[in-house]
């Protein structure tokens, strides 16, 4: 039975350097488009005039001698300006939104992995994001090794690797078990995908699911009660 989409429905895509979340970001909202569902492809950092500015500071590296708490809290600010004058003003104009990143990504690489207090990331949260949750988070799981020569091989050449991109191997294997663990804390929220599948093979799998999580069967009409 063809399903139909209910109110404006906010979708994240998680995962480490180089799995493929822009790519498939972009194959989703061509998914949801062909399906006549209005979307904005969207970024974190970044996603909003001011929330770009940020964006260079940190991942200039700029930002990474004042510590994670201090990213944090930048990534943060960043988030608030997105959310603020892209998210909510398009999820209330009937429009989804596809990120390429939001909190967990300050979860896992902030909190997780730089190890800034968890009372402070959690508040940072609930301050930035509020009630503009995700409706369904689609973490792409890659080995970090291939995640890198991708990100690596998709370069210019001469251009070098990121302040993130240029962390050490170790780094990025707890950033793959970072996330899967926020998978497992919230299955209802999240789904894992292989990300070493070809890219349009993983873009089925990830319509199927937000086909079954997040469209709505046409609701069945009830027999009116006969007139007394
Ligand atoms: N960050 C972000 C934090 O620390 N805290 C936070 O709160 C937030 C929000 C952002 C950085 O900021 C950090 C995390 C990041 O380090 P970014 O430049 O936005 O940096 O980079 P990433 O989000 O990491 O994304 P990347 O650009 O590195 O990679 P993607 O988007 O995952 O991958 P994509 O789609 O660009 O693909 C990479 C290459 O692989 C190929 C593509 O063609 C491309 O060449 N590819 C595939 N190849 C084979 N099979 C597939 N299935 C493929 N899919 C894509």
């Amino acid at each position: 039975m063809p399903r139909e989409p209910g109110p404006a429905k906010f979708i994240t895509f998680e995962g480490g350097e180089g799995a493929g979340k822009s790519t498939q970001v972009r194959l989703l909202v061509a998914h949801l488009e062909a399906a006549g569902i209005p979307t904005i492809a969207t970024r974190e950092p970044g996603g909003s005039p001011g929330a770009e500015k940020i964006r260079e500071a940190i991942l200039s590296g700029s930002v990474k001698r004042f510590g994670a708490a201090a990213e944090a809290i930048m990534f943060s600010a960043a988030r608030i300006d997105h959310l603020d004058h892209t998210v909510r003003p398009s999820l209330a104009k009937g429009f989804w939104i596809v990120s390429d990143r939001f909190a967990d990504s300050t979860r896992a690489y902030q909190g997780a992995l730089g190890k800034a207090d968890p009372d402070l990331i959690a508040a940072l949260e609930r301050v930035s994001v509020g009630a503009t949750r995700p409706d369904l988070t689609l973490i792409l799981d890659l080995a970090p090794e291939a995640g890198l020569a991708r990100a690596a091989a998709r370069r210019a050449s001469g251009e070098r690797p990121d302040r993130f991109e240029a962390e050490a191997l170790d780094f990025h294997r707890a950033l793959r078990r970072a996330f899967l663990d926020i998978a497992a804390a919230e299955p209802q929220r999240c789904a894992v995908f292989d990300a070493s599948l070809p890219a349009k093979e993983l873009a089925a799998r990830i319509w199927s699911t937000v086909a079954i999580r997040l469209l709505e069967k046409p609701k069945r009409k009830t027999a009116k009660a006969a007139a007394p």
